[in-house]
């Protein structure tokens, strides 16, 4: 048996995580040989919730789940994490500006950064999924300085994943068919889901649609997707957030021969200039990514990558006094 491997998750109580923990414990996201310790973290008026998961944790009688630690100090969840996933985050309250948002999460992120910093393995792979994902990523790798920025990674799979699915059904094929997806940028409406080097069960995706589908509907398509779901389900995406988030990890971890689309911290690579974690097609191995290079990059596409990268530099400028 393997040595067990610790997994922290922040906003342990809430929606997303009903579905992530459970499905992590089960061994989706690193394996069915792979045991696992669950370190929870909530603020203190969701103990008592976070509490109920716990005992439902252990009511599934979990063969891989070695342990679980339920907390609300970031120091004991994040300590000697291998893994972190940051779920937690502020929602938009009545009246609040897009600014007192990005304010808000950025207090969270900073501390959640430092706590990481001082307690966690050193090797920890950290993903953020708390809206602003990219922004909040951002602000929790520059309060670790002792971890590399490439450490930090902002979910951008949901988006990826819904991609993949809106071009599947279109063209009539299945999502296993479809290859090189690529969505650019920042979660948010303002990303890029990018057909330009997608090809379908071997074909260009662009011989198979039309350009207007592409440009009015699959676009703004993807782009809205969230909103979309909170609409038919008066609820915002979860299990399909738990689930693109284990597969963010697992790819991370463990590898795949896909292209995948993941935030991180911006290299100069296709024009876009570090300071912020922009979505980039990346692929894994031996427990690292890479971005992909040497994609040809038209007029639309330029447009549209610089469009999201000018949206990350106006986040990052609202939150410059918390970037430590
Ligand atoms: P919920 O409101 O159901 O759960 C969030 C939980 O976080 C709550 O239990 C809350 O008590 C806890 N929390 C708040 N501040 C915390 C802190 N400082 N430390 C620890 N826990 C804290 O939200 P849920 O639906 O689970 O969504 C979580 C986050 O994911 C939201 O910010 C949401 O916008 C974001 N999403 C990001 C997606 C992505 O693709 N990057 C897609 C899905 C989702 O919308």
């Amino acid at each position: 048996m393997k040595d067990p491997v610790r997994i922290a998750i922040t906003g342990a109580a809430g929606q997303i995580s009903y579905s992530l923990a459970f499905r992590i414990a089960s061994g989706d996201m690193l394996g069915k040989d792979q045991p696992v310790i669950l370190q929870l973290l909530e603020i203190p008026p969701a103990m008592d919730a976070l509490n109920g998961v716990v005992m439902e944790l252990n009511d599934c009688a979990f063969p891989l789940l070695q342990d679980i630690v339920a907390t609300d100090d970031a120091n004991v969840a994040f300590k000697d994490a291998d893994f972190a996933l940051l779920v937690g985050a502020r929602p938009r309250g009545p009246g609040m500006e897009r600014k007192d948002l990005l304010e808000a999460n950025a207090a969270i992120f900073s501390v959640q950064g430092k706590a990481l910093n001082d307690n966690a393995s050193r090797d920890v792979r950290v993903l953020v999924v708390g809206n602003p994902a990219n922004t909040n990523a951002l602000i929790a790798s520059c309060n670790a300085p002792d971890l590399d920025a490439g450490q930090f990674t902002a979910m951008m799979r949901l988006d990826h994943n819904r991609a993949k699915t809106q071009l599947a059904q279109k063209t009539g094929k299945h999502v296993t068919d479809v290859e090189q997806m690529i969505v650019w940028g920042n979660h948010s409406a303002t990303q890029y889901p990018d057909l330009a080097h997608c090809k379908v069960d071997g074909t260009s995706a662009f011989d198979l649609v039309e350009r207007d589908w592409y440009e009015n509907d699959f676009i703004p398509t993807v782009q809205q997707r969230g909103a979309a779901i909170i609409k038919a389900r008066g609820a915002s995406s979860a299990a399909s957030a738990a689930s693109a988030a284990i597969d963010h990890m697992r790819d991370w971890a463990l590898g795949t021969d896909e292209v995948v689309s993941m935030g991180i911290p911006a290299d100069g690579s296709y024009g876009v200039e570090p300071g912020i974690m922009y979505s980039y097609p990346v692929v894994c191995k031996n427990g690292k990514y890479e971005i992909v290079q040497g994609l040809e990059v038209n007029e639309f596409s330029r447009g549209r990558m610089k469009a999201t990268e000018d949206e990350l530099r106006e986040e990052r400028a609202a939150v410059e006094h918390l970037l430590g």
